[in-house]
């Protein structure tokens, strides 16, 4: 396969130049991208650094809009990796994201952490999601909001992606409305978790904002606060 690896990127230069070098590492992918969205860290230059191709964007223009930015900038490759900056070393198991592309059992493919690798205090946020999606595609997810991705290129490239963290609810949407067959695989991945003060809050309320947004703008406003009303109400998250 030929696979073209995007890493959208803001401020990560902690983690940014690990992810690239273990995304170098995996045999079918020719490139990695970073779209690094106008980060002031120098996430830009250590990513570079570290082998990637970058793309540099001036202002910040969100998730879903750095990766169409990533998308146009790369040709037409078989397939391409939707991979966070802070995976760090374990955006290694990309890898395994890649094989049910590769049998042609599926279209999109989305990384699952495992257990105890998940940031904490997303749980309300995963289940809305969780219930969005299977109001609107009959599928349930383990992880809705996971960035992790393997997509089929030309499906991915025929998308109108959903704005900032929107992205992968929309995403999903669209994959299932389009014929396409979505798997979740679990992966070793870890991450750098938001956690629970002012930056984590703030983060999630976006990230709430864009999640009822990309929805909104494809099932409409009604059946999106039906769902989450119906995912607040449920007492247990399945
Ligand atoms: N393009 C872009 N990417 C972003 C922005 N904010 C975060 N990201 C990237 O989106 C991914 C997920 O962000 P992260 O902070 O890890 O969110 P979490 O995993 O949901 O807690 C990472 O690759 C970030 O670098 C942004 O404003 N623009
Ligand atoms: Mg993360």
């Amino acid at each position: 396969m030929h696979v073209v690896a995007i890493v959208p990127a803001n401020n990560r230069v902690d983690s940014v130049a690990a992810t690239v070098t273990a995304l170098a590492q995996i045999p079918d992918v020719v490139e990695v991208l970073v779209v690094d969205d106008g980060s002031i860290d120098g996430t830009a230059e250590t990513a570079e650094k570290a082998g990637a191709r970058l793309l540099s964007l001036n202002a910040n223009v969100g998730k879903g809009d750095a990766v169409l930015a990533g998308i146009a900038a790369s040709g037409a490759p078989q397939s391409y990796l939707l991979i966070d900056a802070d995976l760090g070393e374990s955006a290694i198991h990309a890898a395994e994201l890649l094989k049910p592309l590769s049998d042609d059992t599926a279209e999109m493919v989305i990384g699952v952490f495992p257990k105890a690798g998940r940031s904490r205090g997303f749980g309300l946020l995963k289940r809305v999601a969780s219930q969005i999606l299977l109001d609107a595609t009959g599928q349930k997810f383990a992880e809705p909001l996971s960035g992790q991705r393997a997509v089929e290129g030309s499906l991915m490239r025929s998308l109108t992606l959903a704005p900032r963290f929107g992205l992968e609810v929309g995403l999903t949407i669209d994959v299932d409305e389009a014929g396409g067959r979505i798997q979740e695989v679990a992966g070793d991945f870890s991450h750098l978790p938001s956690g629970r003060g002012p930056k984590g809050i703030l983060h999630r309320a976006k990230q709430f904002r864009d999640v009822m947004q990309a929805s909104a703008s494809r099932r409409g406003w009604r059946g999106t606060l039906e769902s989450t009303s119906r995912a607040l109400l449920r007492r247990t998250s399945t």
